[in-house]
């Protein structure tokens, strides 16, 4: 059976999200009230094509993608920089590069037990993010 992360899923634990919105160049007003949240991931997996809609009472950031095509990433209402993503399967780790100006900038999701995991990268900072099934 391969790997689905389909679901609504809730932030439990966020690790150095600071460093990684500083990394980003997010300004600081804006950082204050991003870590405050508790995001909520819905996913919808179909195969290889996924829709990751991350919500929150501040912004949401909607994602649509095919894993093994590259696409444009506009990342709006984060940093708002482009980019161009590509998301490969790592075994059952779902890995996402994202080539811009930002060096090492990208993102894993994969599930631990019942739980799913996200790691953001971004220049030389890691932000660990855990969620539990809504
Ligand atoms: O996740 O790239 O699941 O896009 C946080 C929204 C979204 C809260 C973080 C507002 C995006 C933050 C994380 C204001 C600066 C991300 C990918 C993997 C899909």
């Amino acid at each position: 059976m391969p790997v689905d992360f389909s679901g609504t899923w809730n932030l439990v634990s966020n690790d150095n999200f600071e460093g990684y919105m500083v990394a980003l160049g997010i300004d600081f007003a804006t950082r204050k009230i991003a870590k405050m949240l508790k995001p909520q991931k819905v996913i919808k997996q179909d195969g290889d094509s996924f829709y990751i809609h991350t919500t929150s009472s501040f912004r949401d950031y909607l994602l649509e993608f095919k894993v093994g095509e590259e696409f444009e990433e506009d990342n709006k209402g984060l940093d708002n920089r482009k980019c161009k993503s590509l998301v490969t399967w790592e075994n059952d780790k779902l890995v996402c590069v994202q080539t811009g100006e930002k060096k090492n900038r990208g993102w894993t999701h994969w599930l631990e037990g019942d739980d799913l995991h996200l790691e953001l990268r971004c220049e030389n900072q890691v932000c660990r993010q855990v969620f539990k099934r809504a």
